[in-house]
């Protein structure tokens, strides 16, 4: 699949402000500074669609972005940044968990881990989080051009064995870099798929409705 059109639709606090759920979305979550917003400019090669920044913390809203007038991708704010007070990561809290429990359209979120760095017990709560549940999601490694290929290798077995650990069935898994555009037919036909099974859906939906 590749994209033609990528634009900014609205930023939001509140899933029920959301555009309205007729359109198949991609949402990306993961720590500040994951590289979340970077990847979204590299699936749809914009160089400033999602904005970016070398400090983390960057993105706060609800972001979405119309891709090719069929489907949305949404960039979240990240979880994880130390300087953060306790009320503002209330909020996170709140405005997430909305998102993701009533957000009827959303066909899979993109969990956005750093290669580099051993599974961090923030990481694995989310996991966690969408498997108790069975929420649809994949796992994306990022920013693997900061790694030797022996180094991905090895990273991305250790992960491996660290979520075979505590679930049966593992999520698809991309290994990605926005930089070097890794990964990116990958996720696209990922994509591209699993967003036919929402309009299969809507087309069983209106079949009954005759
Ligand atoms: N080398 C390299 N750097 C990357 C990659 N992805 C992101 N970065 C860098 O990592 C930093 C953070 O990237 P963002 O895309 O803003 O991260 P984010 O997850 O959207 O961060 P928040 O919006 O703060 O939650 C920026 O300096 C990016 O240039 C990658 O694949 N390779
Ligand atoms: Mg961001």
């Amino acid at each position: 699949m590749e994209i033609k059109d990528s634009k900014f639709v609205m930023s939001n606090t509140d899933h029920r402000l959301c555009p309205p759920p007729v359109l198949p979305e991609f949402a990306f979550i993961g720590r500040s500074n994951v590289g979340k917003s970077s990847l979204i400019n590299m699936l749809t090669q914009r160089k400033n669609l999602a904005r970016i920044s070398v400090q983390p913390g960057k993105t706060q809203l609800i972001n979405h972005f119309l891709i090719d007038d069929r489907w949305y991708l949404v960039d979240l704010p990240g979880y994880g940044y130390a300087k953060v007070s306790k009320k503002s990561r209330a909020q996170w809290q709140r405005m997430i968990d909305g998102y993701l429990t009533h957000r009827i359209n959303l066909m899979c979120t993109f969990i956005l881990v750093d290669l580099r760095i051993e599974p961090q017990a923030n990481d694995q709560e989310m996991i966690d989080k969408f498997g108790a549940n069975q929420w649809p999601f994949a796992l994306v490694f990022t920013k693997a051009d900061k790694l030797k290929p022996a180094e991905v290798t090895t990273n991305y077995e250790l992960y491996r064995q660290s979520l075979l650990e505590r679930w049966e069935e593992l999520p698809p898994m991309f290994i990605t870099s926005a930089e070097k555009a890794t990964g990116r037919d990958e996720v696209l036909a990922f994509i591209d798929k699993t967003r036919q099974l929402f309009d299969a859906e809507a087309a069983a939906r209106d079949f009954g409705n005759r």
